[in-house]
Formats: C-alpha cells, sequence, structure tokens
C-alpha cells in the first residue's frame, strides 16, 4: 500500500471539490466501470455533484449499473466543448489509466484545463497525469485501491458501492482465477459481501448475459482460431463483416479472446480485432511464460505481464506474423 500521506492528500482533493468528473480508460473493461461507478457514489454520498465520462462506448452489461446512460467522448460532447460542458467542475477523477493514448481526445485537454486530477490506476506505466497520484502496482485492480482510499477515509461502503468495486476486483481476476489473484483481494472481496456484494448476481451479469449476438460473435472468432509454435501460441480474429453480420458491437468482445486459453498447450492468446478507422486492436493474453506488456509496448501499446493490447496496422497477415515472431522468440 502506498503511504498515508498520498492517501491523505486525494481525501483532501475530493473533501475541497464541488463537482467532480470521473473518467478511465477508452473499451472500459469491468475494472474501469466499477471504479467510475463505485467514485462516484462515494461523491454523490458526500453531497457533492459527480458526473461520469466515457472514452468510448459501455458494453450493455457495464452500462446496466448506471441510473442514466453516462456520457460518451466523441458522441455526446465533443473534445472542443469540454471547458464548456465542465466548467463547473473542480476535480477531475482519472481511473485505471495514467496513460495519455488510453485517453484519446480527453488527455490533449488536461494541461490547461484549469481543474485538479485524481489518478487511482495500478499500472506499472504512466504519463503523470495527475496532480495527486494514487498507485498501486501492487493491486490485482483499480477497485482495490478505492476500497483502501474508502477505508482510509472512513467512508460509507454502500451496497452498490461494494458491488461496484466486486466487479472491479472479479474481472480483472478472470473471476478469480489468473496469476494475480491473491489472498488480498479473497479478504477484499469478504468484506464486500458482508457489505452487499452478491456475487451470484454479479457472475450472472458478467458472464451469463450474452445477446445471441455475442455469441455468434463468438463462433466466428474460434472459426478463425489458428495455432502456432507446436500449439504454444493462439491467434484469433475478428473482422468488421463478423460484427455486421452478427449484428455483434466492439464491448461483445471483451473476454472472448480467453476462450482458446482452454487448450492446454496455449501459452499466449491473441486476439486481432478490425477497427472500424483502419487497422487492428491486438489483444494479447499469458499463462505466464511470455510477458505480453513488452510485446504490446514495443508496438506502443501497454498492459499488464498477463494481458496487454497494441493498436497495429494492417494487413492482418503482416500483422499477426510480426506478433507470433515476438511471441515465439520469448518462448525461445
Ligand atoms: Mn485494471
Amino acid at each position: 500500500m502506498p503511504d498515508n500521506e498520498i492517501y491523505q492528500n486525494a481525501v483532501d482533493l475530493i473533501n475541497n471539490a464541488n463537482s467532480v468528473l470521473l473518467t478511465t480508460h477508452i473499451r472500459p473493461d469491468g475494472d474501469a466501470c466499477g471504479c467510475v461507478r463505485a467514485m462516484m457514489e462515494i461523491i454523490r454520498q458526500l453531497g457533492k455533484k459527480a458526473q461520469p465520462l466515457f472514452m468510448s462506448p459501455l458494453a450493455a452489461w457495464y452500462e446496466s449499473l448506471f441510473d442514466e446512460k453516462p456520457a460518451i467522448l466523441g458522441n455526446d460532447v465533443e473534445p472542443v466543448q469540454l471547458s464548456q460542458t465542465y466548467r463547473d467542475v473542480d476535480l477531475i477523477i482519472i481511473v485505471d489509466t495514467d496513460s495519455t493514448v488510453q485517453l484519446p481526445g480527453f488527455a490533449e485537454w488536461l494541461p490547461n484545463c484549469g481543474k485538479k486530477i485524481l489518478v487511482i490506476d495500478h499500472h506499472i506505466t504512466g504519463d503523470d497525469l495527475a496532480d495527486v497520484k494514487l498507485l498501486d502496482t501492487e493491486a490485482a485492480a483499480a477497485g482495490e485501491i478505492i476500497f483502501d482510499l474508502i477505508k482510509f477515509a472512513n467512508w460509507d461502503i454502500t451496497e452498490h458501492i461494494a458491488e461496484s468495486i466486486f466487479i472491479a476486483l472479479s474481472t480483472d481476476t478472470g473471476w478469480f482465477k489468473f496469476g494475480n489473484t491473491d489472498s488480498r483481494i479473497f479478504h477484499t472481496a469478504a468484506e464486500l459481501i458482508d457489505a452487499g456484494a452478491r456475487p451470484n448476481v454479479i457472475y450472472r451479469l458478467l458472464y451469463q448475459s450474452f445477446t445471441p449476438s455475442r455469441l455468434y460473435l463468438m463462433t466466428r472468432m474460434l472459426d478463425h482460431l489458428e495455432l502456432h509454435a507446436d500449439g504454444r501460441i493462439a491467434t484469433q480474429y475478428i473482422l468488421r463483416k463478423d460484427f455486421d453480420e452478427t449484428g455483434a458491437s466492439g464491448p461483445d468482445t471483451e473476454n472472448l479472446i480467453d476462450e482458446c486459453q482452454r487448450i492446454e498447450s496455449v501459452e499466449v492468446a491473441v486476439l486481432f480485432t478490425e477497427l472500424a478507422d483502419a487497422g487492428f486492436r491486438c489483444s494479447l493474453r499469458s499463462k505466464g511464460k511470455v510477458d505480453v506488456r513488452k510485446i504490446a509496448q514495443k508496438y506502443g501499446g501497454g498492459g499488464h505481464t498477463l494481458a496487454s493490447g497494441v493498436n497495429l496496422e494492417g494487413p492482418l497477415e503482416a500483422a499477426i506474423g510480426s506478433i507470433v515472431d515476438e511471441i515465439t522468440h520469448q518462448l525461445g
């Protein structure tokens, strides 16, 4: 845990604020959405105004956590309108990232926005966007840091807050099965259950709420599965036409990459998703032997040792070839 002084600085920033804007990285996952929702509740509970702004659309199962559809940059608010739209905001809280490339159209506004900035993050890499940064790289999820902050500040953990943080913890650990699943996360989870989080309800929301379109998208992806390097690397891809023909959307790809990890020989799973404008989003997952963050970083991306992502230009065959070469190199 970082030292108490930084936690106190974060509490002071929040106590001194009247109106808070909350955001997180593009393609928000469960940790990102759970943290935004938890912090929103905390701030409203303190009698202050809190509003979320996301960099890209939320998956339906995360959107359902919010009473009102949260604003999306580029859809509901244009980057040039940020100063005007959020003129009464005096504090910006950014969760689960401290990286400019993860906040496209938003990060550029920060240096001259004239507002205090609090970052709550557990990633090793960062761009020093904050006045105060709560960084805990040992935390399995940013939600763990928010939990520590709430306890430090003695704020109430309502059922909603417990549920939101439980979503953050459970998704960043792949429902408590990735290598980052430590005793701390189970202690935290236990406290959240005591505070009202219902694991069975959350499990159903997260993992048993597919639309038929999403399942059809998964079958398309599995049709494109290919094994390399004696079955140690699995590559898959999803093209724009797969989205169009199945009726699925971008957020529907979440976690689909993990399916092929059921194959015993697979050490690294890679999913290429064709982007609407150009190129591919390449997501990487490792069972432990390969540090996939290094590979993502080499091409300008980032993430964790076991889960990372990077945008690559096409053509697809060339992108697959480069990534497979990088992984093969590390596998030795
Ligand atoms: Mn996270």
